[in-house]
């Protein structure tokens, strides 16, 4: 398996219970590497366009608003099979149904406030990468 990249983001509900270094814990123990990372604020202009493949879908305008909601920290992760292995750490999307031990089992509130976002692809990685991060900033 190859060396990948993905992008995560740890979520306003988690910024806002100051636990981003508990997260990112988890992350560094689960094999992955943290190879950028920024604290921001998105504008609604941002998360709408990060988030522009669920703009059918009938939480798009929850989820633009808990996004711009408070601060986010945007990190981009490597590792072998950096995309799986994150969705693993993270566990399923509801908290309520995520395996023990996984970030949202932890730290989760509901399907929305799941405190954590990882790319479901290689492809998606690298557009989300791109859309969040310069080359420059990111450090191997
Ligand atoms: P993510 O993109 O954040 O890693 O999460 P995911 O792939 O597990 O879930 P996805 O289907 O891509 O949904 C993106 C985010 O939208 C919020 N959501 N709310 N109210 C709802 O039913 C609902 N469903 C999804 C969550 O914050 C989810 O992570
Ligand atoms: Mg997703």
């Amino acid at each position: 398996m190859a060396t990948e990249r993905t992008l995560s983001i740890i979520k306003p509900d988690a910024t806002e219970r100051n636990i981003t270094g508990k997260i990112i814990a988890m992350l560094e123990e689960g094999g992955l590497r943290v190879v950028a990372q920024k604290r921001v604020r998105w504008s609604r202009e941002q998360a709408e366009k990060f988030y522009e493949v669920h703009k059918d879908r009938p939480f798009y305008n929850d989820l633009v608003t808990f996004m711009t909601s408070g601060p986010i920290v945007l990190q981009v992760l490597e590792g072998e099979d950096a995309v799986a292995r994150n969705r693993e750490i993270m566990g399923a999307t509801n908290p309520a149904e995520a395996g023990p031990g996984t970030i949202r089992a932890e730290f989760g509130e509901n399907i929305e406030r799941n405190s954590v976002h990882g790319s479901d692809s290689p492809e998606n990685a690298q557009k989300e990468i791109a859309l969040c991060f310069d080359e420059s900033e990111i450090v191997g």
